[in-house]
């Protein structure tokens, strides 16, 4: 049994390291990894993408947390900002981490201006612990504070979210990850563990708070409440076993597509999977209020990660327009262009022209909104935003270390390269 400091680190501009008193088994991100994945309560911490993990103090054997549900001046991406609700000065709010046995007090402190619960998703546990206002508890009105208290009967990648008010709640961004990892360790060990929530925001182009009141057609979809390029991406060394706990609180059901491998799904909110009920895939619909567990071991590459809706690896964008594809825009280009400068005809140069326009500051948009794609790689413009990441893969990687390796150094001839550039080149075949 170990005993030592915790440093937390937060990822972000409000990167604080918090120092608490002995804790089992949790340790810093970025420090040297322990030795994890044994029987002795200790475990190798979870990587909240671009998030971090709530510290705890042991306190007669419970492990006490404390959460504040709160206003938070949140940043999407860099030009894009919002007053959204979450936890301790974060959406979403921080992981909690605990192993299966461990006796848990939760505290909830609410500083909003309504009132507010927490149901603990997925977890088994009294029903007066269940945190569904009115129905198992009453509502902790503003300013006062509850304390949840309950034993972990279980392992999995869990949630917690608000049961009060919840389309209002769950729209701004309250919601956050609960991790219980299994009291005999990991039978196939983990090298890299990493969790994210999906969401869908509704933040109109020059606007400053999330409409609740939008049922489908959002403007933002995130993975930890932010969106490419302000994911961080997944990295790991060549040879790891990388997992990547997904959970779904928005309103649609997200298709998380990789490059590079087959995954294999392993877990959802019933635990790690016993091994015969793995399966191969390379896509994996992560449904409303469902979790994904995947595994992979990395291949050296930077790859795409990301949702597979093709808007939801958009930003903001109008969707109330006529289809122009095929429609020669030539004139109507310029007659438009009087009345709306800066306007730019679709399907005549590709959506990724707009990128370029945009980042030229010819059409610089409304006030707080993104541009639709963004992303500079290393061969140009990724022409995505949204639910998009990458994972980057090195032959040399050090444990523990998650900062960004930058682009990937494919091997000489191992890049698809331009051979003509004679649009009547070769002699393809075509149908009859
Ligand atoms: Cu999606």
């Amino acid at each position: 049994m170990t005993s030592r400091r915790n440093f937390i680190n937060l990822t972000g501009a409000s990167a604080v390291a918090a120092a608490i008193g002995p804790v089992l088994g949790a340790n810093a991100a970025n420090a040297p990894r322990k030795p994890s994945n044994t029987a002795n309560n200790s475990y190798l911490p979870t990587r909240t993408l671009n998030g971090w993990t709530l510290p705890y103090t042991m306190k007669n054997g419970v492990k006490e947390f404390h959460l504040v549900a709160e206003e938070v001046d949140h940043e999407f991406a860099p030009g894009s900002r919002a007053k959204c609700w979450g936890y301790n000065g974060s959406t979403p709010g921080p992981t909690i981490e605990a192993v299966e046995g461990d006796r848990v007090r939760i505290l909830v402190t609410n500083g909003l201006k309504e009132h507010t619960t927490i149901h603990w998703h997925g977890l088994l546990l009294p029903s007066g612990m269940d945190g569904v206002g009115g129905l198992n508890q009453p509502q902790i009105l503003p300013g006062e504070t509850f304390a949840y208290e309950f034993t972990l009967k279980q392992h999995g990648s869990h949630m917690y979210h608000p049961h009060a008010d919840e389309m209002v709640q769950l729209a701004v961004g309250m919601m956050g990850m609960f991790i219980i990892h299994p009291k005999d360790g990991e039978k196939v060990k983990i090298d890299r563990d990493y969790c994210f929530l999906l969401h869908n925001w509704a933040l109109h182009p020059g606007t400053y708070r999330p409409d609740p009141a939008i049922m489908v057609d959002f403007d933002l979809w995130t993975f930890n409440s932010k969106v490419f390029p302000a994911i961080d991406p997944l990295v790991a060394q060549t040879g790891e076993r990388v997992r990547v706990r997904m959970a779904n609180l928005s309103m649609w059901n997200h298709p998380v597509h990789m490059h590079g491998v087959q995954f294999e799904v392993t877990g959802s909110d019933g635990g790690r999977w016993p091994k015969s009920q793995w399966r191969a895939e390379t896509t994996e619909i992560i449904g409303v209020g469902q979790i994904r567990d995947i595994e992979f071991i990395a291949e050296p590459g930077d790859w795409a990660f990301h949702c597979h809706m093709a808007h939801h690896t958009m930003n903001a964008m109008g969707h109330d327009i006529p289809n122009p594809l095929g429609v020669n825009q030539r004139g109507i280009d310029s007659e438009i262009k009087e009345m709306l400068p800066g306007f730019m005809a679709m399907g005549e140069f590709g959506m990724g022209e707009h990128q370029e326009h945009t980042d030229m500051g010819h059409h610089p948009g409304p006030q707080n909104t993104l541009a639709m794609m963004a992303g500079k790689g290393p061969y140009g413009n990724i022409e995505m935003g949204g639910m998009f990441t990458t994972v980057k893969v090195r032959d040399k990687m050090k444990a523990g270390d998650y900062s960004d390796p930058g682009w990937y150094d494919a091997p000489e001839s191992t890049v698809a390269a331009r051979i003509s550039s004679d649009p009547d080149f070769g002699n393809p075949p075509r149908r009859k």
